[in-house]
């Protein structure tokens, strides 16, 4: 029996996301197979190219979690050809404006709700499909989110989220708190941000969209659900090495 991803989000169980960034296929497949239900491969500040990508999609197939990537900044056509390589769900960086929504979201769905070009055979081979049936679904299916980390994305929020095609958006804590400083500070886990987090998911939840959030820790995960995001990421493949081998000194 078939789940997708889109399905468990809209129902309104959140869903937690490890984050994977070295470019190790295999920690994508272990990330899905320790438990968590969906890896975001990171193209953005990960170390991934796509080739890479595509192995740790079908890494994460394998181990039974849904497969999650982020795109570089304004890279639409990456994320179709990830879409293609059997992303469920693009993530866009820096989505500042509705005209950024519009281009991310339209690239990401066929006819006639975008542009997207056709031809899905690993999409359709990971999710168990006939091409066919991939194309029917593949519009509910496939998801967009639309990253709101700047002061200019809060001020364009409404515009953005009043674009049909776009699916949701995804807060990045960290630009986020840069921006709404000035440049100040880094402080992604402030009160300034916590309450600026929580006004976007009321406002995404009410628009009918989709919110999910880049957490640092559980209790941000914890405040992330209570607030009314679905898609959650927790954990980070640099940083369970990077524990391990503080432990493994400390030892
Ligand atoms: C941010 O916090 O700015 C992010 O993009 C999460 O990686
Ligand atoms: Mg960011």
């Amino acid at each position: 029996e078939q789940s997708f991803l889109a399905d468990k989000l809209r129902s309104g169980k959140p869903v937690i996301t490890g984050w994977s960034v070295l470019c190790v296929p295999m920690i994508a497949e272990m990330m899905a197979r320790g438990g968590y239900e969906a890896v975001t491969v990171d193209l953005q500040h990960g170390m991934y190219d796509f080739a890479s990508a595509c192995e740790a999609l079908a890494a994460t197939a394998l181990g039974g979690a849904h497969r999650i990537v982020r795109i570089p900044i304004g890279d639409n056509a990456l994320a179709g050809r990830l879409a293609d390589m059997g992303a469920e769900c693009l993530i866009a960086p820096m989505i500042n404006s509705r005209e950024d929504a519009v281009s991310f979201a339209r690239a990401v769905k066929y006819p006639p709700d975008g542009d997207r070009s056709w031809s899905p055979f690993r999409a359709a081979m990971l999710s168990g499909q006939t091409m066919e049936e991939y194309r029917k679904g593949a519009n509910s299916q496939t998801l967009s989110l639309a990253m709101i980390e700047t002061q200019e994305a809060i001020d364009a929020l409404d515009d953005i989220l009043s674009v049909p095609e776009l699916d949701g958006v995804f807060v990045g804590p960290s630009d986020l708190s840069i921006s709404l400083s000035n440049g100040a500070r880094l402080d992604p886990n402030g009160e300034a941000n916590a309450k600026v987090c929580a006004a976007i998911a009321e406002k995404a939840v009410k628009a009918g969209k989709l919110a999910g959030i880049f957490c640092m820790n559980a209790d941000k995960v914890k405040e992330a659900i209570q607030q009314g995001f679905c898609l959650i990421s927790h954990g980070i493949d640099r940083s369970f090495v990077g524990d391990a081998i503080a432990n493994a000194r400390r030892e």
